[in-house]
């Protein structure tokens, strides 16, 4: 699994205050404690109250790979927001995200390919959330079929269904299952898939207990890669067994702590 840290978002009250007061200290201490618990990546977003972007984002990235090389996952929903970003990106970046929206996918896909990108497309577009799997699969298709028509490479896209929150949703969630293990199948070389973890639990009251029972389902869909708060130890731990059982790792008795070491 590739774990992608979830806790440099400027809707996190911390980094929202780190970020007006330009306090390098509170960003850089979140980026090395999120990879110490075992992030492979560091999503990073300014959140809904930045005022500029367009500043913010490359002052996050430059601050953040003072003490990283991780790669990090330029998550606006503002392409000019991600060009800001990559322009300053040292390393291997991932784009975080393009909708199914045509016009978002012949900007960002080429993007991407000039600055050696990894990319997600989300399955959504301007029409809204979608309803069902079908719709889900459908949104997928034209991302990948647009990759495919800019020779994008399939293996660098992450595609995500969309996670919705279990309280309002409830019906979805299944589907949202079954489309991680579709997205797999729909093109030969497979596209990569990845969830926005946190979202199942908005709003409910066991929060922890609801992200690592969704988690554990969706590795054994076949998942990639998830957006997650790795300081979630018992999280953290359930899905290190998850890929235990599924025989992504040997057995040993001492497996979690054999996991944090490597
Ligand atoms: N897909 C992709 N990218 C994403 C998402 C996704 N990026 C953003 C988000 N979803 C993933 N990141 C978070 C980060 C925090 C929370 C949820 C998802 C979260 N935050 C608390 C809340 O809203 O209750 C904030 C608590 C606080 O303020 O302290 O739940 O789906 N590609």
């Amino acid at each position: 699994m590739f774990i992608i840290g979830e806790l440099i978002n400027g809707m996190y009250a911390n980094i929202g205050a780190a970020i007006k007061e330009h306090n390098k200290k509170e960003v850089q201490r979140c980026a090395l404690e999120q990879i110490a618990c075992g992030a492979d990546a560091l999503d990073v977003n300014c959140g809904p109250a930045s005022k500029q972007p367009l500043t913010d984002m490359p002052w996050l990235v430059k601050t953040i790979q003072e003490v990283t090389d991780k790669p990090l996952c330029l998550d606006s929903s503002n392409n000019k927001v991600i060009e800001e970003g990559l322009k300053v990106s040292k390393n291997k970046t991932i784009i975080n995200s393009t909708t199914a929206d045509q016009e978002k996918l012949d900007l960002l896909i080429p993007l991407a390919k000039q600055y050696n990108s990894k990319l997600i497309g989300i399955a959504i577009n301007t029409k809204g959330i979608p309803q069902n799997k079908d719709q889900r699969l459908e949104l997928a298709a034209t991302i990948i079929t647009a990759c495919q028509q800019h020779g994008f490479a399939i293996e660098d896209l992450y595609l995500d269904p969309i996670v919705l929150p279990v309280n309002v949703a409830q019906a979805q969630i299944k589907d949202i299952l079954e489309s991680i293990h579709e997205f797999q199948i729909i093109s030969e070389p497979s596209p990569k898939t990845i969830i926005g973890l946190s979202n199942i639990s908005q709003g409910t009251h066991v929060r922890s207990l609801i992200n690592r029972t969704f988690l554990t389902m969706a590795v054994a869909y076949g998942l990639n890669s998830a957006i997650l708060d790795p300081k979630d130890k018992e999280l953290m731990d359930a899905l290190i067994t998850s890929e235990l059982i599924l025989n992504k790792n040997i057995y040993c008795n001492s497996f979690l702590d054999a996991y944090r070491r490597k």
